[in-house]
């Protein structure tokens, strides 16, 4: 489901940035793109600067996305997770999404390695995404790993799992591993990569952050688009000032 009007259609002028974008991609046959918060924030989800709701107003994200954070007030992030997936199921893809993946269906090879939790990029058509940081519309024990699914036996908050475990959303907090396997395939792609595009992220939360050093070190060159620079900006050949929405589609048409 795509929001209404989310054509891949241009929407950024040509500019200096953008025309130096568009020779590096042109002929790149194997591309990864890696996104952020702000890939999602023109989709109405808030991103970890500036979300403008109490919850997040009044909570470090820190500390509640820990599994410490889930042992202190299981309920308190239980509630916390329930009021963002309310507000991601309304988010739609906007024409960033759609440009991302119409392009993949034309490259040889084109991953998605997004941080974020909402799902997005599988429901504007991409098809190989990592999902580093998993998704909040799926559930887990918190002790044992068992997948949960709606609707739950147990009406406390949080539920519990079959095995008595307490339930938590099957995303990555902060202090837990990555899935080898994600992690193996993301620097995969990273390492036979022509070009890697970093889209709306802050650059601030590792392993992901350190993507960009590592496409660098295998020779690829690597392009940056956020309205503001970043940590990875002075790494990146070139930063497109500028939003997913309209720079994303602005580029994948320059590239037919
Ligand atoms: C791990 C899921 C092994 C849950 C999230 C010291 C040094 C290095 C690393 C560490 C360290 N100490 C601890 C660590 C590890 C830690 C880490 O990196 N900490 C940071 C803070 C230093 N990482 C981990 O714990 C990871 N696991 O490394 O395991 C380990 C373990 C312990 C110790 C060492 C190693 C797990 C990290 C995953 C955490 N889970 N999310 C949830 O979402 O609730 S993190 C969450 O926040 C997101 O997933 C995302 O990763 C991060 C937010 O970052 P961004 O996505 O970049 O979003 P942000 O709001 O910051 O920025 C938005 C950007 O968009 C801005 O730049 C803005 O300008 C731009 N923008 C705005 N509008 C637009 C736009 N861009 C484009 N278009 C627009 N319209």
């Amino acid at each position: 489901m795509v929001a209404a009007g989310a054509q891949a259609e241009p929407g950024a002028p040509v500019t200096n940035e953008l025309a130096q974008a568009v020779e590096m991609l042109r002929g790149a046959q194997r591309i990864v793109v890696t996104t952020g918060a702000g890939m999602s924030k023109e989709s109405g989800i808030p991103t970890f600067r500036d979300a403008p709701n109490a919850l997040w107003a009044n909570y470090d994200p820190q500390a509640l996305a820990t599994r410490d954070g889930f042992r202190r007030d299981p309920a308190l992030v239980w509630r916390w997770y329930a009021d963002r997936r309310a507000m991601i199921a309304q988010a739609q893809p906007h024409a960033g999404h759609v440009a991302l993946a119409q392009w993949e269906a034309r490259a040889h090879t084109f991953v998605v390695l997004t941080q974020n939790i909402d799902g997005l990029h599988a429901a504007a058509g991409s098809k190989h995404v990592i999902e580093l940081h998993g998704n909040i519309f799926r559930y887990k024990c918190f002790d044992r790993d068992h997948p949960a699914r709606e609707p739950f036996a147990s009406g406390e908050t949080p539920p519990h799992c079959a095995c008595g475990s307490l339930l938590r959303p099957d995303v990555v907090w902060f202090g837990e591993m990555l899935q080898p396997a994600h992690l193996d395939a993301a620097y995969h792609a990273l390492a036979h990569c022509d070009v890697l595009l970093v889209v709306g992220t802050s650059g601030l939360v590792y392993p992901a952050a350190g993507f960009a050093a590592e496409a660098k070190a295998a020779g690829a060159h690597v392009v940056e688009i956020n309205p503001e620079p970043t940590p990875l900006s002075e790494l990146a050949d070139v930063f497109v000032p500028g939003g997913a929405m309209s720079v994303l589609p602005a580029l994948a048409a320059q590239i037919r």
